[in-house]
């Protein structure tokens, strides 16, 4: 349980070869291409047919049309828990606060007098939101995503998830409620990847879409490899993670809880304590067992913290800590010091920082405002998580007036010339009376 890897005593080596030190789950999406691609293929070819009988065959149930009737999505809004129902609500009134923020405003940019850049925000057209099934239904998930999306400005937006055989093989009722309490009513129930090969192509009632975000599992992931181009993707999601930097301050429940959260979702989730205290690293595993016991999911919550992606790391002080945390650009990273708003302020990777005792990653999957689809396996090196942005394309607007044009001819002249293509500084030249 929780391997320990002590980088105490001696200097840390370069980010690279740190991130090779610390536990991190490698999922091998290529392995699966081979399987997606025909699929993907059939789906192309055969469109709503070939979606029947993947579903039979994966999903084991039969579906005459995997379109979800409006009834359906109203009753699971009937039928909803209404506490589920008051805290959805709340969740979308936050995460549409939040997101709100986030608009952008066109900017004209005066280069020189007559030369103008506008830089336009334009929402994509047609968003599909994948929302996955598998071990646990993240209703919270469509939250996620449809905020964003919708406050963008995304005009046609359509959820996949996965039937339920259960269910009378429909989307989990939650994940359609959310639908509801959202409005979106143009839902699939197709998961896996299939369900993006819908979107990519179109199938059945289902249009192709221009953009397809949401996590998903590997299959889902791989056809997102393959699609993106076609369409655009959000991101490749691998598992879920976790890391922790704490000091002798944290307190040991809270830490092992949140370790445990994480691992919840997943076999494969990965759980990382960073800390520069060996008394919170023994209280931590004395504590895990004994909580992962008192849970619903232990199985896979100890398969995810026995696993090689889990692990509690000890460095020589929390300077070495934020070093380690970096390299490994935590999807979440709990920042559990002393002074730990400006520890936080520290970190360069993360997808999202969760401060203090009193900010756990669970607040930010549900309900702290914040968006939950975020950069796994490292990729906050270089990514954002979900957000209004990732539905907006800038579009430049170039207006120069003669004057301006003339003005700066020399300068294509010479740069044309440098790059031997003379056509180039011609179009620019037959304008010029002489
Ligand atoms: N922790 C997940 C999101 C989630 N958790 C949804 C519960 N429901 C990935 O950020
Ligand atoms: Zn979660």
């Amino acid at each position: 349980m929780l391997a320990r890897i002590d980088l105490r005593g001696s200097a840390l080596p370069g980010v690279r070869e740190l991130a090779g030190l610390l536990p991190r789950a490698a999922t091998d999406i290529d392995s699966v291409l081979a399987t997606v691609r025909p699929l993907c293929e059939d789906v192309r070819v055969r469109g709503a047919q070939a979606v029947r009988e993947i579903t039979a065959r994966l999903d084991g149930v039969d579906l005459e049309d995997f379109a979800v009737p409006q009834e359906a999505i109203d009753a699971a809004l009937a039928g909803i828990d209404p506490a589920v129902r008051t805290a959805l609500e709340e969740a979308i009134a936050r995460v549409r606060k939040v997101h709100a923020d986030q608009r952008r405003t066109d900017v004209t940019t005066e280069v020189v007098p007559g030369g103008t850049v506008t830089e336009r925000w334009l929402p994509v057209r047609r968003v599909g939101l994948y929302v996955p099934g598998g071990l646990a239904p993240l209703l919270s998930s469509v939250v996620m995503n449809v905020v964003p999306a919708q406050i963008a400005g995304v005009e046609s937006i359509a959820v996949a998830s996965p039937p339920q055989r259960d269910h009378g093989g429909l989307p989990d009722p939650g994940v359609l409620a959310a639908c509801a309490l959202l409005g979106v009513s143009e839902v699939y129930a197709v998961g896996g990847a299939q369900a993006i090969a819908v979107f990519g192509y179109g199938a059945g009632s289902c249009e192709p879409v221009d953009m397809v975000t949401g996590p998903g599992n590997v299959y889902v992931t791989a056809a997102k490899r393959l699609l993106r181009g076609l369409i655009g993707i959000d991101s490749e999601a691998g598992p879920t993670e976790v890391a922790i930097l704490a000091d002798e301050t944290a307190d040991p429940v809270h830490v092992a809880a949140d370790l445990i959260s994480q691992a919840e979702h997943d076999p494969l989730a990965g759980a990382v304590l960073v800390t520069d205290s060996e008394a919170l690293a023994d209280a931590v595993l004395d504590l895990v067992p004994g909580q992962v016991a008192a849970t619903k999911h232990s199985d896979r919550i100890t398969t995810a913290l026995d696993g090689s992606q889990s692990g509690i790391v000890l460095v020589d002080d929390v300077d070495a800590g934020l070093r380690v945390v970096d390299a490994y650009a935590a999807e979440h990273l709990e920042i559990q010091t002393r002074d730990a708003r400006e520890v936080a302020m520290r970190v360069r990777n993360a997808g999202a920082v969760f401060v203090g005792s009193w900010s756990p990653v669970s607040l930010g999957d549900y309900i702290a405002g914040s968006n939950h689809v975020l950069p796994t396996g490292g990729c906050a090196r270089h990514s954002s998580g979900l957000s209004v942005q990732s539905f907006l394309r800038g579009i430049h607007l170039v207006e120069y007036d003669e004057q301006a044009l003339a003005d700066v001819a020399g300068h294509v002249d010479a740069l044309a010339g440098a790059e031997d293509l003379p056509a180039h500084a011609a179009a620019v030249r037959v304008r010029q009376r002489s």
